[in-house]
Formats: structure tokens, sequence, C-alpha cells
């Protein structure tokens, strides 16, 4: 135990981030990394020297690594979510210019969407929903579970290995509450800055009685910040950078309400990278093709959107891909009609365009992907009877979860010859970037319903990737 002791004085800043139940698991990350990177300070066994720790150079250079943990607020759902994280990775981006910094996928959970009864949904890792070797083929990110315990160190190694990394410590961690300026924009003039202040908002976060900060860190309750600030930002992700690199001293920053940020370039190449990098999870994708292949005779080689799991090698010429032969739908309802929204249409009217569109392109079938309750999907079910919709059982929702039903829709919708989704829904504007990687023809693409009596009903705005 002595060995512990010496390692716990080094790594001391580590503990706060953790129970004493996670301690011995931090120092399984400590042992597995160092076995990859530095194997002349390890004996046979892998057991790691604690005393020069402190002295060796491994570890010099280890404590320069630096992680980025965010979180978005709680109200927002699944689809703003991953366009945070794309103003998240192009911020570390910045950062890597300056120093190893790492962003840590914060897990999903506690959404407002998610209400499939009995199931549990929290602490979902990004794998369960995306193929985080994608995404480190763009960034290097880490599960929040590798983070805190190093369980997955193959993983850990594979990062480490791509990015020359040395995950030797998990240091503390510093909470930055994002808020916007209470004055809001002075004298109406637009200004990048960003200033502490004090809290605007009632504070989401509490001391406890050893004083470190307890509030939601994604459902990990042993999870504390050292300590907690408000700061008012106005500007694009990377205006954080400076002071995250001269201001803070911690290894670990966590930004809460990250979405305060603005993308650092909308649309540009970086922009794009990473939502290219932003592959669907394999399983999911398996389960969207059986499905279009099973009920709407749609194959990646008549359709022409043969996919590339490697985002880096997938550049498909636009209007090179066909679609299945049907109509793809997303009809958002819930919030959306509940603010009597003048650009969301009644089902009458919806249906009336959705047969309209299946004339007009000779699609005989129609995929809807909707989240309306049970009440108005049987009112749909009686005004437009052929289409079809991916219904996961018990069993599979369990599984899947919320999030993965949603990607399968949303994988489906991706695949269609022709594609009409809901005005300023981020649900729709994913698929329109999905269907964008895949090569489709815009004008099959950007279309969205009218509200039954909208005025000038413009259409969404196509977004060209940079490659
Ligand atoms: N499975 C499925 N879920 C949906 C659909 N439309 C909405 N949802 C759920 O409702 C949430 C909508 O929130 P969000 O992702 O923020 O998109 P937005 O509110 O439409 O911009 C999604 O994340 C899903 O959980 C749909 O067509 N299919
Ligand atoms: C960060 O540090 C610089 C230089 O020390 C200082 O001028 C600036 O006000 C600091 N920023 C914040 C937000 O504290
Ligand atoms: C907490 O953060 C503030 C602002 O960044 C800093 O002035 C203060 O010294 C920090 N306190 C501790 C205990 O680290
Ligand atoms: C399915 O698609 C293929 C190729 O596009 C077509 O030849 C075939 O007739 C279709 N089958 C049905 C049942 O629609
Ligand atoms: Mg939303």
């Amino acid at each position: 135990m002595w060995e512990m002791a010496a390692v716990r004085r080094t790594l001391h800043p580590a503990l706060l981030w953790l129970s004493p139940g996670k301690f011995l698991a931090v120092l399984n990350v400590f042992l597995l990394t160092l076995t990859a990177v530095r194997a002349d300070v390890l004996s046979e066994d892998g057991a790691f020297r604690a005393g020069q720790s402190a002295t060796s150079p491994a570890a010099a250079v280890a404590r320069d690594v630096r992680y980025l943990l965010y979180d978005v607020n709680p109200p927002e759902g699944f689809n703003l979510r991953r366009d945070v994280y794309i103003r998240m990775a192009s911020l570390v981006k910045t950062l890597r210019n300056h120093g190893d910094w790492v962003l840590v996928l914060p897990p999903w959970g506690r959404l407002y969407h998610w209400q499939s009864p009995d199931i549990h949904q929290v602490r979902i890792p990004w794998s369960e929903f995306f193929s985080v070797s994608s995404l480190q083929a763009n960034v290097p990110v880490v599960e929040y579970e590798e983070f805190i315990a190093g369980e997955h160190s193959a993983t850990l190694r594979d990062v480490q290995r791509r990015f020359q990394l040395l995950y030797v410590e998990q240091a503390s961690a510093s909470v930055l509450v994002l808020q916007n300026y209470a004055e809001g924009w002075t004298d109406g003039k637009w200004e990048e800055k960003v200033d502490e202040r004090p809290c605007v908002e009632r504070l989401m976060y509490s001391r406890d009685k050893q004083g470190y900060y307890r509030g939601w860190f994604w459902g990990y309750e042993e999870t504390r910040g050292l300590n907690v600030t408000c700061l008012s930002a106005q500007g694009h992700a990377s205006i954080l950078a400076p002071l995250l690199l001269n201001n803070i001293t911690s290894t670990s920053v966590m930004l809460d309400r990250a979405e305060t940020l603005l993308h650092d370039h909308y649309a540009g190449k970086d922009y794009w990278d990473t939502r290219r990098s932003m592959v669907f999870a394999k399983h999911l994708r398996i389960i969207g093709d059986e499905f279009r292949a099973k009920y709407l005779n749609s194959t990646d080689e008549d359709d022409r959107t043969v996919y590339n799991e490697d985002w880096t090698r997938l550049k498909a010429k636009l209007g090179s891909a066909k679609g299945g032969p049907y109509l793809g739908v997303h009809l958002r309802r819930k919030d959306f009609i509940w603010g009597h929204r003048e650009d969301v249409p009644s089902l009458k009217g919806a249906v009336k365009k959705i047969r309209s569109l299946m004339k007009k392109y000779k699609l005989e079938r129609v995929f809807v992907a909707t989240d309306a309750v049970e009440e108005e999907l049987e009112e749909l079910k009686r005004m437009l009877p052929e289409m079809v919709r991916f219904e996961p059982t018990w069993e599979d929702l369990e599984l899947l979860k919320d999030g993965g039903v949603a990607i399968i829709d949303q994988w489906i919708c991706t695949h269609a010859r022709y594609f009409i989704g809901t005005a300023l829904s981020t649900f729709s504007f994913r698929i329109h970037e999905e269907r964008e990687i895949l090569g489709f023809d815009p004008k099959t693409t950007y279309n969205r319903f009218c509200g039954d009596n909208e005025k000038d009903c413009e259409q969404p705005t196509h977004w060209k990737i940079v490659y």
C-alpha cells in the first residue's frame, strides 16, 4: 500500500473528482497508460514504481494533458446537443494548437423527450449512439467512464497512439457556468467578450460539507467540482481558448451551458469535418438498413447510397445518391404544436402535402418519423393507412433507448428518394446534413411542411459540405 500512498500524493487533485471507490480505478489508468508509453519505468508485470512518478519525464509530460468537459442547458434536446458537440470539438482543436487537450464526451441522459416509461436512460455512453472511433479520427475524445476509470483502456491506448498523448492523471476540475451578459448587448453593438461575472441565474451547484461543489454531473453522484465560476460569454466557441489556457490552471475544466457559445465557423470545413465524423453507431445503421430492405425495398446498391464507415473517405458527389423508392417524412409534433406555431401544419395539412409529393415523385411508399402522441398517431393512421413506421417492441426500445430509435428514424429518412421535414426542427436539420453527406440532390432534401395558413413559407437553407 505504500505505493498507493505515494501515488495518492502526486495525484492528489484527482481525488476531488472521485469517490474513494474510484481511486483504484484511476490508479489503473495510471498503470495501464504508462504500460503503453513508458515500458522502461515498468516491471515485467506492468507494476508501476510509484516513487518515480514525480520525477520521471513521462509524468512531467503527462501533466500537460488537459481535459475539456461540457454540458448543455437541461431542456435542450438530443439534436441541439449534437450541434453543441461540434462547437466544443472546434474549441478543443483551437486549444490543441497550444497543448494536449482531450474532449470528454458528456454521457447522455435525463433528456426531456426521452420519456419511454420503465427504461433507465441516464449515464448512456456515446458509443450507444455514435461510432467513437470515427469521432476520434477528428479530435481526441474519451467517454466519461474512461475519463474517470480507464475501464476501456484499449480505446485509451488507441487514442494515445494516434495523438501521442499520455493519460496519466485526472486532475482537479473547475466548473465554468456560461451565461449571457445581464445587460444584454450594450448599445446594441455586437462584440465578442468573456468576463467573470456574478451568476445571473440561480446556480445549479451547491457546496457540500467538504467544500466541493455538487450538482448534475450526468448522473455520476461521486463527481464533484472543485470550484464553480460564472462567466458571461458572448461570441464563438474559441473565444474561450485564451481564458482556458492562461487564466484557468486546473487540468480538467467543465463548461456548463456550453450552448451559450456560437460556432467558430458555421458550415465551414472544420464544422463539416466534425459533423462528418459523427457517424452513427453501427448497430443502429444495421437495424435501419434491415428495415429499409424489408419494408421499403431499399438497398444501398439500388439506391446509390453506398456508405463508407471511414468518413474521411466518404465524399459523395452532389446528386449522385438516388435514394430508396419512398417518401421520407419527419413530422415534429408535441412542443412544436403546443405553442400554436404557424409554421407547423395540421395533420390534415401534412397528409395533403404527403399525398401530393407521393404523386409528383411517383412513390408508392411513405416512411413517417414522428414524435406524435398516440391520439394523433391514430388520426394519422386513419388518414394515411399505408404509412410505414419504425415501431420497436418494448424489448427493442430497452436496448436501443429513445435516442437509438430517433437515430434509426433519421437514418431511414436519410435514405429516402425525397425528404420533407418540419420547420426549425434540429431533428430535421440533422437529416439534411446526413443526406448532404450521402450526396443527395439538394432539391430532394431541403424541404419542409408549411403551416396551413402560413404566408411566406421559406424553405430550409442548403449548406454545402466543405471537404
Ligand atoms: N423517434 C423519434 N423521436 C423523435 C422524432 N421527432 C422528435 N423526436 C424526439 O423528440 C426530440 C426532439 O428534440 P430535439 O432533438 O431537440 O429536436 P427539435 O426539438 O425538433 O429541434 C428528439 O431528440 C427525439 O427524442 C421522430 O420523428 N422520431
Ligand atoms: C484572464 O487573465 C488576463 C491576464 O491576466 C486578465 O486580463 C483577464 O481579465 C482574465 N480574464 C478573466 C475572464 O478573468
Ligand atoms: C476559483 O476560481 C476563481 C475564479 O477563477 C479563482 O479566483 C479562485 O482562486 C478559485 N478558487 C479555488 C479554491 O481554486
Ligand atoms: C424493388 O426494387 C427493385 C429495384 O429497384 C425493383 O426491380 C423491384 O420491382 C422492387 N420490388 C417491389 C416489390 O417493389
Ligand atoms: Mg428541441
